[in-house]
């Protein structure tokens, strides 16, 4: 058997269709949101069995590495992630590279001598590396802004609390554009798909501007979504908007589920410090001194959560 394990991002669905183009394979595609990074333990292997597995951390899947490899599956293993203690076994072979502007379609791209470029150059767009877009088309005639828009929705696509939150299965996203021989056909071919995915972003972008403003100092502003699939999908990327267009505010963005919210805590551009430290404050906190969360926050903390945010900021 072969499995295709790819995370349900743009870098890892376009890394997945370079590769495919060059190595057909018939396998059993194993995918899902973009937060969702553990996918080796839903793989089951024999001896003899083929593993592919890109843009997912090699530390977060160290465990059911092994116990793959040691099954007697041979694994071929893209990331770009932190990759933790580095695993050797005669069966793997990795092509792991941490450098800060390198993503799975730049090293995928590497693999096969730039053989589906446009492929690559949409995943450098759609994990957020234009200046790496732009070298990778360097010399060459293609439609730049296409492949920007493309990457950045399929990236879109990734995002939402469930995968039933998803406009399109990350799988079925892979299937629409498997075997086409570039990103420019695949567009003129199927454009019903882009104008989903960009219809959607443009509606929950606009459902988001409407969210109710708990909170609004000069340090800072709180919003509120309602429980539902456009504020799961859109928060993150509406609050990375809110800290852009105004880099000297504080921003979290909370979204009602069950009793209590999602929380999203951005720190101001120009300090990039104080959301981890706020986040740490809540029993389900955690994330980095820029970018942190709450994955629930109780409605009853809530007066408490708004007074550290006014101290944190
Ligand atoms: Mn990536």
């Amino acid at each position: 058997m072969d499995y295709d394990v790819f995370n349900g991002d743009a870098d890892g669905i376009l890394s997945l269709v370079q590769l495919r183009l060059s190595d057909p394979r018939d396998a059993t595609l194993v995918t899902g949101r973009k937060r969702d990074i553990t996918l080796l333990d839903r793989v089951e292997t024999n001896a003899g069995d083929r593993v592919t597995v890109l843009d997912i951390s090699m530390r977060s899947n160290a465990d059911d590495l092994s116990r793959i490899l040691d099954s007697g599956a041979s694994v071929q293993y893209f990331d770009h992630h932190n990759a933790g203690d580095e695993i050797k076994h005669p069966l793997l072979d990795a092509h792991i590279n941490t450098a800060s502007e390198i993503c799975t379609a730049v090293l995928v791209d590497r693999y096969l001598d730039g053989a589906h470029r446009a492929w690559a150059i949409a995943g450098c767009y759609g994990d957020n590396f234009p200046a790496m877009a732009e070298r990778l088309a360097q010399g060459r005639d293609l439609p730049l802004s296409n492949l920007r828009e493309l990457g950045e929705m399929l990236n879109y696509n990734g995002y939402g609390g469930t995968e039933a939150d998803l406009h399109f299965h990350p799988a079925d996203l892979y299937r629409e554009m498997a075997g086409f021989p570039t990103p420019m056909a695949f567009i003129s071919s199927k454009p019903d798909v882009i104008e989903t995915l960009t219809d959607g972003y443009f509606e929950d972008f606009a459902f988001a501007d409407q969210s109710k403003v708990l909170f609004s100092k000069a340090m800072g502003e709180i919003r509120v979504l309602p429980d539902a699939a456009a504020s799961r999908r859109v928060s993150g990327m509406f609050g990375n908007q809110l800290a852009q267009e105004n880099p000297d505010r504080a921003h979290a963005i909370l979204t009602e589920q069950n009793g209590g919210f999602l929380v999203s805590i951005r720190a101001p551009i120009s300090r990039r410090s104080g959301a981890d430290t706020l986040a740490l404050q809540f029993e389900t906190g955690g994330g980095r001194s820029a970018a942190a969360g709450i994955n629930h926050l109780p409605e009853s903390d809530l007066n408490h959560f708004i007074e550290a945010f006014q101290s944190a900021f």
